[in-house]
Formats: C-alpha cells, structure tokens, sequence
C-alpha cells in the first residue's frame, strides 16, 4: 500500500482510497511451517489502475486549487484490495490503525488526520469494510459499490456512494425487458452481493410482470471450467433468446471466452453497468457473441486534464512500476527503481515481488511511450466509474472544506461548536459529507447525497458493430429512476442494433417460450413448467376464444356456433326442408301429379257414373276414397317449408284424416260383398256394416283431432340439440299421445281393410277387386313399415322428406292398385263395362 505525504508547511488531511487494481489473490502454497505472509495478488487490471489514477488526479486538482481547501493540503493513503474481501478488510484496519500490519483499534497518533476511505471496489467488498468503519463511524465513499443492500443506514451507518443504487438498475432492466416484450429470459449472477442483489431484484420485478425466467445460473468467484462448462451448456440449450447478466468484467469474462469458444451466437445479452463498457469483455472477436449487446452505464463526463494526468505517469513510482511492467511487458531498470524507492522511503506490500512475479526478460527503458499504446488505461472515452471516483473525492474536499470552514458559534454540534480541521472526529466529517452539496468541475451536475445515494441516473448502451469489426458503445435511450415511471425510460429503438440470426438487424429479438395463442385456441397449462411455457388447445365444437393467449374457450349461445376458426360465433345454419330447393320441387310436383290424377280419375268416375261398373262400386265410397287421396297428396306439401304453428297442425291432422277417409272408404266397400254364403263370411259383413259408416268414422276421428289441436295443439320449433351446427325447425306434436292415437286408429282402420280384404280376396267379383284390395293394402304396409327405419335413421330436413316419400308413396299404391284396372276397363275396353259381366260367375274361379 503506498502513501504520498505531501511536504508539510500546510496541514495535510489525509485520503484513503481502496481499489481492485489485482484482480485475485495468488494461492499460497499452503506450507504451515513457516510464519505466514499476507497473501500477494495477482493479475493486473488497468482499468482500475485508471480509476486509481484518476483519484490520484482529483487530489492533486484539489491541492492546486485556491478556492477549495486552501490552506489544506490533501494526503492520499491508496489499498489495493485485490478484488477480494479479505484483503479489503486488512486494508481497513491498515488504514484505521496507521500500522503497517493490520492491529485493530490501534491507531498512532501521529500523522496526520484520516478523513474518510474512498471505495473498496466491489459491493461484497463495501460491506465488510463499511461495517469495520461503521464502527468507528468512519465514513466511507464508495464510487462503485451499487448494491441495494448498501442502503441500509442501519447497518451502514456512515457508508455513503457517487454511484446509483442497483434498485434503479435492476428497475430499468425489468423496464427494458417489458419494453420488448420478452417473457422469457435467462439470468446469469456473479456469485456476489452485486449479482445476487441485483438479479433478485430484477427477478422480482420482471416475475411479478409475467416473465418468466428461464433459468438462473451463478458466476463462481473462483471458476473450474466445470462450472464454466455447465453454465454455457445452459445458455445453449435454453431457448431464451435474452439473457441477463448482473456481474463484475473480472468475474465474467472467463464465461465469455467460453462462449465465444463454443461460438454461442444468436443471444442478446443484457449487461449490467459493470461490464457494459469494459475492455476486459469486449475484446476483439466477441461481437459475433455478444454484438447488440444492451446495457446500462452509469453517468459519464469527461475529466479534462485527466488523460494528460494518465499518460504522464512516473514509470519508477512504486505504484506505477508494476503497471509499467505489466502494460509493456517488460522489466524497469531494477537499480534505479529500488534507488527510487529508497528515496521515497515507500513501503512495497501486498504485491507479490517482482521475482515472484517471474517479470520477462526484456527491460523497459521508463521512456516508453503510453499514448501509443491503445490500452483501457489510458482509454477516456468512456469515463462512468472513472467520474464516480472523481466525485467521491471531491465529495471528501467538499465535506472537508465545508468542515474547516465553519464559523465558530455557528457550529452544527453541539453548542454551535465546529471541528477543528486539525483533530476532527470521524464522526464531525460524516456530518458534512452528508450535507455536501456541490458540483463537480466542468459538469453542470449537482452532487448531493440522499440519504447515502445519489440520483439513479443510467445511459442505455447498445453494443454495435462498426465497419472495422469493432464494437463501439452507442447510447440508444436514457433512464433516470427519479422520474415518474411513465417518463423515466427514453429509447430510441430504430437506433438499437440487434444480432439477430447471426446477421445483425433492426427488428428486436423474440424471446417466448410459447408463442402466443391465436384465437380459437386457449393457453393449456404443463405440468411443472413456467406459466410463460404453455400448449396452445384448440377451442372444441361450438366454444371460441375470440382474444389471443385466452385462458378459456367459451361456449356459444344456444342458436350460434363456433365458425371454422373457432374465433366467432356463427348463427347456427337454419335447416328445414325448403320449396325451393330440388328436393322441395320434386316432392311438390310429384303430388300435385299425384293429386291431379287422383282428379283425373275422378272426373273419368264422374263421366261414367252411370255406367255397371262405377255403379257396383258404390260411387260415394269411390268419391270418398279419392278425396282422402287428395287430401293425403295435398297435404304432403304442407310438410314442405318452414314449419308454422298452423302447418304443424294442418299437416298431421290433414294427413290422419286422409288416411282415416281412404282407408274407411275401402272397407266400406265390402258391404258390397252381399251375396256372400258362408256364414263365417255373413258374420264378417257384419262386423263391416258396423265399420260401413266411415263417415261417422271419419267425424269421431276429427273430433278427436280438433281436441288434440285444442288442447295440446303442435307447434314449431328450433331443435339446436339434434344437430350441432345447425338449427332444425320442425313440428313438435304437442302430445305424443294424441298423435299416437290418432295414427293408432289409422293403423287399425288399416288393419281391419286389410284383414277384410285378405278374407274376401278368393269371392266372385269380375273385377279382382278384392284382390287389388289385399294388395293395395299389403303395399301400404310394407311402405309404412320400411318408413319407420328409414325415418329414425335420418335428420333434420331429410326426416320430412323421408316422411312426404312414405305418404306419396302408400297414396300411390292405394291409386294405382285400386283405381288402375278400374280406369283401364273405363277407357281402355268399356265392352267389359257390362250389366251381366258385374255378375259373379256361377261358379268361383278358384278354391
Ligand atoms: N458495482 C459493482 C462492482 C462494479 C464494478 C464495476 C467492478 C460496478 N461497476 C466496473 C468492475 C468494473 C458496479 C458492485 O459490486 O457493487
């Protein structure tokens, strides 16, 4: 650790400053028997080195400066803390006991007064050390310990920070990550308060949005390829495209080189400020990998002065000799060093010597040029932390100004007292480094703290590819944390370049586990997977969803129906058997012919009224029988169309009235059969006679039909059960057992005909009526019969048809067989329409 007194005609103060110029402790060999050595450090890390520096810059600022602490010489006292927490916390107690070995609570009097330590680096750093000085009530300003856990007053009472609390970051992540609309991201964290603070607050924020986190890895601190190994095998098979990284360079960049080994390209990575701008990452080679790259960096200024300040560096300084050797790798003289050194009377300690180190061979001349080289140390392009330093220490010239400064009776302790400049008490300075409030030179921003913090104020930086392969940082949006939510994030997202698919484009990157569900499906949950993982379910028959990623299907009202795309509902297609259609046409016209040769036949019956044979056919019962075939042929239409109340009720009572008339009107003609001798047969007749009244048959049976219609009458109705897609309009026939009688009674009138006619089928008559009779019955049987399969096994309009076809067709029979031969003698051989060949013959036939 090496200290630079200033010679002392003025007072001096003295600074202490922690840094992580090594990146690790070396390991040691583990040889107990021995007195052991506080551990040495290694691998040299320039940008810290820088940061260093710039500390050193800003007090020498301060010290030329007659406006801030003029009379007040400012000393620095710098630690290297290696990165490491124990070496942070021997620091610590080096600085506050003034040993050159780590003795708590022991500080020598002489020299100097302590003023406060600047930094400790990394949070996990901060906080031990912030509770070692915390007990003291030492302050402590950090410039780049961001971790949220810092903001406790109550466990850090006197650690104060010029860097933005990771609240604000984890907050702009989760910001970004929502802005693009990512819903699945991975997360990697350094194996620190850093990373672990920072992801789970993001984790928290982005969760409670909905995202869902696709995996979690950690950065070891002490990385076996193993690790390493499994951490890229992660990254590879995840199907997250984004990925968020909460880590310090140093801990990272082990991954990237892994990374770019396995050459895992099509990811956007997410940086926190710690590595968004850091040389150690970006390295030539990586923007295949880690091009497009979105993070967030800290306030930048520029520092005039300071690159003059880096580059002017004295190469046989004992702080700078191992830079020197380092960056150009190279031995300094070692005579004139260690001469050097004598003369500065400045203590070595912490790194390892320089033959530890095994410097190469070629020795450096101290005149080496430092601008030529393009190293991150002299690099001022991107000053983030570097500026958080530079405020850190003015904060401290500030408090102690502020301190020196104060008009005695006017004092803010106790009894308006002040603290003497030359022997304060730590806890006097903390008092004004909380109130300081001042602005750094050439900035125009003002510093202050807030209860320990400052503004959380972040650039969004875009890594983007430039022509020569290189990745400059370009800053793409602003986030300030103390704005209203709404307007703390401004982004200009046609500016951002994205690596997409290998080729770098302007479109954001997907990152879901699912897509979304369109509409017609709804989101299907897997077991024991993230919410953002789901199935897409088509909706079933007749539900929709009309809204993309739909937690449910719903179910369409009674008269609609899912379309094909099960994203609407549809009006059930109204089905019913249509005039219209070729179907309707055919049965119209099918018994309008039928009714029209029914007429047909009638008029014939009514031009040859008197002659035999309509006279032995009892003319009325003729006439009857074709008017109930009228009515049933008729009424076969009013089937057809959309079905009415009154068609529903017309149709069926049309129908069994029909039948009723018909098939009364053919038994009533067997009262004909009077010559009839045996006297089984007399007997029949006289079951006929009783039956011959068909009229009488015909009016109970209307009766009963007018009753029906009265009492329970049919109506029309939509059936939507039947069929799914469709709506059926058809006849419910009010009573089942009202139809089922009436048609009963058809069946028995049918019977009887049936049973009369087969008995009466071998008597004498000249004309076979009897014959024709049974036939025309035994055809209107079977047609009835088949009818019934037929007409349960079809739907919707079919049924009716089914049903018109039955009727037409049992009509037809009954013409056909019954009226055909009778026609055919009438206009075809009227010489048989004789008195004498109505006779029956004297002797039967047959039998
Ligand atoms: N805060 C980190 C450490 C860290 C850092 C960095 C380390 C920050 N920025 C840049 C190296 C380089 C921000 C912490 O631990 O709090």
């Amino acid at each position: 650790n090496l200290s630079g007194y200033k010679n002392v005609e003025k007072k001096t103060v003295v600074v202490g400053g922690m840094f992580p110029i090594h990146m690790r402790i070396a390991a040691t060999d583990g040889n107990t028997s021995r007195a052991p050595v506080s551990s040495g450090c290694e691998g040299f890390n320039f940008r810290t080195f820088r940061w260093t520096q710039t500390m050193l810059f800003a007090i020498d600022e301060i010290n030329k400066r007659d406006d801030l602490l003029p009379e007040t010489d400012l000393g620095y006292v710098i630690y290297d803390s290696c990165f490491t927490i124990s070496k942070a916390v021997e620091g610590t107690l080096t600085y506050l006991t003034g040993q050159d070995e780590a003795v708590p609570n022991y500080r020598c009097g002489s020299g100097a007064p302590l003023a406060a330590l600047v930094g400790a680096g990394g949070s996990d750093l901060s906080i031990a050390t912030a509770r070692i000085l915390g007990l003291y009530h030492f302050p402590q300003v950090s410039y780049c310990s961001s971790c949220s856990a810092l903001e406790s007053k109550f466990q850090f009472p006197t650690f104060l920070r010029t860097i933005p609390n990771d609240k604000h970051q984890s907050t702009a992540m989760a910001r970004l990550v929502l802005h693009f609309g990512w819903t699945w991201v991975g997360t990697i964290a350094a194996d620190d308060d850093y990373g672990k603070y920072g992801i789970k607050d993001f984790k928290e924020q982005v969760e409670e949005a909905g995202v869902c986190i696709s995996f979690s890895e950690t950065l070891p601190k002490v990385s076996s390829p193993e690790d390493i190994q499994r951490i890229v095998d992660t990254v590879v098979e995840s199907t997250a495209k984004i990925i968020v990284v909460f880590s310090s360079d140093v801990d990272l960049s082990p991954l990237i080189g892994e990374l770019l080994r396995h050459n895992v390209t099509n990811r956007t990575w997410i940086a926190s400020e710690a590595w968004i701008t850091s040389a150690l990452i970006n390295q030539p080679g990586v923007s295949s990998v880690l091009g497009g790259t979105l993070g967030f960096g800290v306030k930048r200024a520029d520092i005039p002065g300071l690159q003059r300040h880096l580059l002017d560096v004295d190469p046989y300084d004992p702080l700078t000799e191992e830079f020197w050797e380092t960056i150009f790798n190279c031995t300094l003289n070692y005579e004139k060093a260690l001469k050097q050194a004598e003369q500065r009377a400045t203590a070595v300690n912490g790194t390892v010597s320089r033959m530890a180190r095994g410097i190469p061979d070629g020795l450096c001349t101290g005149k080496e040029s430092l601008a030529s080289l393009n190293n991150t140390y002299s690099d001022v392009s991107q000053l983030r932390i570097t500026y958080s330093v530079y405020k850190a220490v003015y904060a401290v010239a500030h408090a102690l100004h502020n301190l020196e400064y104060c008009v005695p009776g006017q004092g803010p302790f106790t009894g308006q007292s002040c603290a003497d400049i030359n022997n304060f008490e730590p806890w006097q300075l903390m008092y004004y480094l909380k109130n300081v409030r001042f602005k750094a030179p050439n900035t125009d921003e003002e510093i202050y703290f807030n209860d320990g913090d400052v503004e959380g104020f972040y650039d969004i930086i875009n890594w983007q590819v430039n022509s020569n392969g290189e990745i400059s940082y370009v800053t793409v949006g602003r986030y300030n944390g103390s704005a209203a939510p709404e307007d703390s994030m401004t982004i200009a997202n046609n500016s951002i370049v994205w690596n997409n698919e290998s080729s770098l484009s302007l479109l954001p990157p997907r990152s879901v586990c699912s897509e979304n569900c369109q509409p017609g499906t709804r989101k299907g949950i897997r077991q024991g997977e993230p919410v953002c993982c789901f199935d897409c379910i088509p909706c079933a028959d007749g539900e929709i969803s009309n809204e993309t990623n739909a937690r449910e299907c719903f179910l369409c009202s009674e008269d609609d129906w899912s379309n094909d795309a099960h994203d609407a509902c549809v009006p059930k297609i109204i089905e019913f058997l249509a005039f219209g259609e070729p179907l309707g046409i055919t049965l119209i016209v099918i018994s309008a012919f039928g009714a029209l040769v029914t007429i047909a036949v009638g008029v014939v019956f009514v031009v040859n009224i008197g002659t035999p044979l309509v006279k032995a056919n009892d003319a009325l019962l003729s006439f009857s029988l074709l008017l109930g075939l009228v009515v049933t042929f008729l009424c076969s239409i009013v089937f057809l169309g959309e079905p009415q109340n009154w068609s529903c009720m017309t149709s069926q009572v049309a129908l069994a009235l029909g039948f009723a008339l018909c098939l009364s009107s053919i038994m009533g003609g067997y009262n004909k059969f009077d010559t009839l001798t045996c006297a089984h047969q007399r007997a029949m007749v006289g079951v006929a006679t009783l039956i011959q009244v068909h009229t009488e048959t015909c009016i109970s049976l209307a009766i009963a039909c007018t009753v029906w219609l009265i009492v329970l009458p049919p109506y029309a109705v939509k059936n939507t059960s039947a069929q799914n897609i469709k709506i059926i309009l058809e006849c419910d026939e009010g009573s089942v057992v009202f139809i089922c009688c009436i048609f009963a009674y058809d069946i028995l009138l049918a019977l009887l005909a049936f049973v009369f006619a087969f008995i009466a089928r071998k008597l004498e008559d000249y004309f076979s009526e009897a014959k024709c009779m049974t036939f025309s019955m035994l055809v209107f049987f079977i047609v009835w019969i088949s009818f019934v399969p037929a007409y349960l096994s079809t739907r919707g309009k079919f049924m009716v048809a089914v049903q018109i076809f039955a009727i037409l067709a049992s009509s037809f029979g009954l013409l056909t067989c019954i009226f055909l031969p009778k026609c055919y003698v009438l206009l075809v051989k009227p010489e048989r329409n004789k008195e004498e060949m109505m006779r029956p013959r004297a002797k039967p036939r047959d039998g």
